[in-house]
């Protein structure tokens, strides 16, 4: 973990702490430090004492089965996930309460209050079913943030139908083989969605995905942009959301799902070039997701919560959607992107609705600091409380500017650990108890036990290692959806028994855990998973391209950009022109959150005598680091000539 050293240096120098404000602490849900050694004592306790607060068609038996490395929570317990977030609040004063305010890019703004949403997804989970949709079918989701997309997660929810939301920023092709992945029998989608005033032609994308999709029989097209994106219905396969919803009955009976049934899949980069489908169930992960938005965000009842997360990533799937609801909290949902129509809309929204939990990216971040402090500024932020972290390390700096420019030096800065494989936040402070090092993700939620290791799987109390996790939790994933034997590689082979997560992390001498990028083929670009391995079959699908190795090199603003070193055919041409053209074709595979930033073409690649790429030297090449020890080369004037080119290039 070379490359690792030096940030640890970085980090090493950062003392400054930040304990929470007085009035903060004393309103805060959980002000006791106790929490921690009370769930330690008992964790199966203090999961089921959340589970509690939720709703139960039938009590679970026992909290636990665990047989490394398969677990399964509250056996036999029945639930519904839509009942508990919606059917459990309208029977209260919560019942005309704001569920989700959604603001339209273009300004424009819906509020639906639980009773509106509860009407909303019960009728949809009428037209799902009317279309032959059964309990256990897997339904496709690809849409952009639009009200529907919560309505239609919620129906999928309350029938018993797993979605797999599929980011409306990737490709048809991608589109396509995570639709034949899943065997969906419907697609919900849009006909097209608003970014930055332009059309993202989603109905096209899904007619082009859908040219060998055997598994979908229908198509439920929402109304998004009408005349601004020309689209064809297709006869008997085609059918529009909103003239389904007429005639669609206003009640829809929950189905009694088991604890351990799939609540939705949600697919996302390995080290492999497929993307997995990470499965998640009903109980154990609603109770993740409702135990740590109450704790993790100090959700008030009369809190506006805005997570500012793609519902198309796992952050939007929680905190977006199923963590608040199931709160009873009030949910903003933005369409659109924080520079349109200028980059001073993130607080324009925060003043227009006085929001209290604001919860972004890194990369965000540092985009809203190199923009300036002025705009923040201009509007008035006094109404936040809590900020929230996610989706990659935060260096000190964006944290200080976070909590200096936007927090107004009075909000904690919760930093979140966690995956979509991991369901829900599991590395965080607790705002009203833990003391913050900006940089840190600070420790381990209650009940979760985390440890950082070397190559040997031996606990390392102070200094840098392996992140893994030594106990199952509610949340987990339970397989990768279709291949049981990659759930048992990916995670549980590299240190047996215990779940591996593929970060680096360093422990400090307070037990401060702080997080240092993957360690494995996996890029975190923009706080965007792709894998090196990924973009490199897009490359060689290509018919000039001979062989690719795709590396992230660090980056200032995304946190990782692509870097591609690309042998090229000798027929090929080697100019601007295939630049453009190979990262057009990787938009193409991918979507454009996959193409390569820089393309270097090379006649060779550094290769092991094994014939393995070299990866750590291209890494090390591309970030103009000392090239280290380079004696396994095979050609050893490969490296040279490479540094070379690359230097003359980056002039
Ligand atoms: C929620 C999410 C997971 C990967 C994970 C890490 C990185 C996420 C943080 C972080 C440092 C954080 N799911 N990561 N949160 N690294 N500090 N607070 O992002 O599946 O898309 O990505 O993201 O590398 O393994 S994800």
């Amino acid at each position: 973990m070379a490359d690792v050293e030096k940030t640890i240096e970085d980090l090493l120098t950062e003392g400054r702490t930040f304990t929470p404000g007085k009035k903060l602490r004393k309103n805060a849900n959980i002000k006791n430090e106790s929490v921690y050694k009370k769930a330690a004592r008992d964790r199966e306790k203090f999961w089921a004492n959340f589970a509690k607060e939720l709703d139960w068609f039938k009590k679970w038996r026992k909290v636990l089965k665990w047989k490394v490395p398969h677990s399964k929570w509250f056996i036999d317990g029945k639930l519904n996930v839509s009942y508990n977030c919606l059917d459990r609040h309208i029977n209260t004063a919560r019942k005309n309460k704001a569920a989700i305010i959604w603001e339209a890019e273009s300004g424009e703004s819906v509020t639906l209050t639980y009773w509106e949403l509860y009407r909303e997804v019960n009728k949809f989970a009428n037209v799902l079913k009317a279309l032959g949709v059964n309990r256990g079918d897997r339904i496709t989701i690809y849409l952009p943030m639009i009200p529907e997309l919560a309505i239609a997660m919620l129906a999928c929810a309350r029938i018993g139908a797993p979605h797999s939301i599929v980011f409306g920023g990737f490709s048809a092709e991608s589109l396509r083989g995570r639709i034949n992945d899943s065997k969906a029998r419907v697609l919900i989608t849009s006909d097209g969605g608003y970014r930055r005033g332009g059309i993202v032609p989603l109905k096209k994308n899904s007619d082009d995905a859908l040219t060998d999709t055997p598994s979908i029989e229908k198509v439920v097209v929402v109304k998004r942009v009408g005349d601004k994106a020309e689209i064809k219905m297709k006869k008997g396969r085609d059918l529009w959301w909103h003239e389904l919803m007429e005639k669609a009955h206003s009640y829809c009976e929950p189905e009694k799902m088991d604890s351990e049934d799939m609540l939705f899949m949600l697919y996302t980069s390995g080290t492999t070039g497929k993307p997995k489908g990470i499965v998640h169930t009903t109980g154990g992960y609603l109770v993740g997701v409702y135990a740590t938005t109450k704790w993790v965000f100090d959700l008030k009842e009369e809190d506006t919560y805005w997570c500012t997360a793609d519902i198309g990533w796992v952050t939007g799937h929680s905190y977006v959607i199923y963590g608040p609801l199931a709160n009873g909290a009030t949910s903003l949902m933005y369409e659109g992107t924080p520079d349109y129509p200028d980059i001073g809309r993130f607080w324009a929204i925060v003043e227009k609705y006085r929001v209290n939990i604001f919860y972004t990216a890194p990369t965000a971040i540092r985009t809203f600091m190199r923009w300036g402090e002025e705009y923040p500024k201009k509007y008035d932020l006094s109404s936040l409380r809590i900020l929230g972290s996610v989706g990659e390390p935060i260096n000190p700096e964006a944290w200080m500017w976070y909590h200096t420019h936007i927090g107004g030096g009075r909000c904690p800065v919760v930093d979140t650990w966690w995956q979509t494989e991991t369901g829900s936040i599991l590395i965080t402070p607790l705002p009203g108890i833990t003391k913050l090092k900006p940089g840190s993700a600070t420790k381990p939620f209650p009940g979760i036990v985390a440890d950082i290791v070397d190559e040997s799987g031996k606990s390392i109390k102070e200094g840098a290692g392996y992140l893994v996790l030594r106990n199952p939790w509610p949340s987990m994933l339970r397989t990768i959806y279709g291949d049981p034997n990659r759930y048992v590689d990916e995670y549980w082979s590299r240190f047996p028994g215990v779940y591996f997560t593929g970060d680096g992390a360093k422990r400090d001498k307070g037990g401060y855990f702080w997080l240092l990028g993957r360690v494995d083929d996996v890029m975190n670009v923009a706080g965007h998973r792709i894998s090196t391995m990924e973009v490199e079959s897009a490359l060689v699908d290509h018919h000039s391209v001979a062989e690719a190795a795709v590396i992230g090199r660090q980056d200032e603003i995304k946190g990782q950009a692509i870097v591609a070193f690309t042998t090229l055919k000798k027929s090929a041409r080697h100019d601007d022109g295939m630049i453009e053209e190979l990262r057009n074709h990787v938009a193409k595979k991918i979507g454009a959150i996959a193409k390569p930033d820089e393309i270097i073409f090379t006649a060779e690649l550094p290769k092991t005598r094994s014939g393995k790429i070299m990866r750590r030297l291209l890494r090390n090449i591309a970030e103009g680091s000392v090239l280290g020890d380079t004696t396994t080369l095979a050609d050893s004037t490969v490296v040279q000539s490479l540094k070379d080119q690359y230097e003359h290039l980056e002039g």
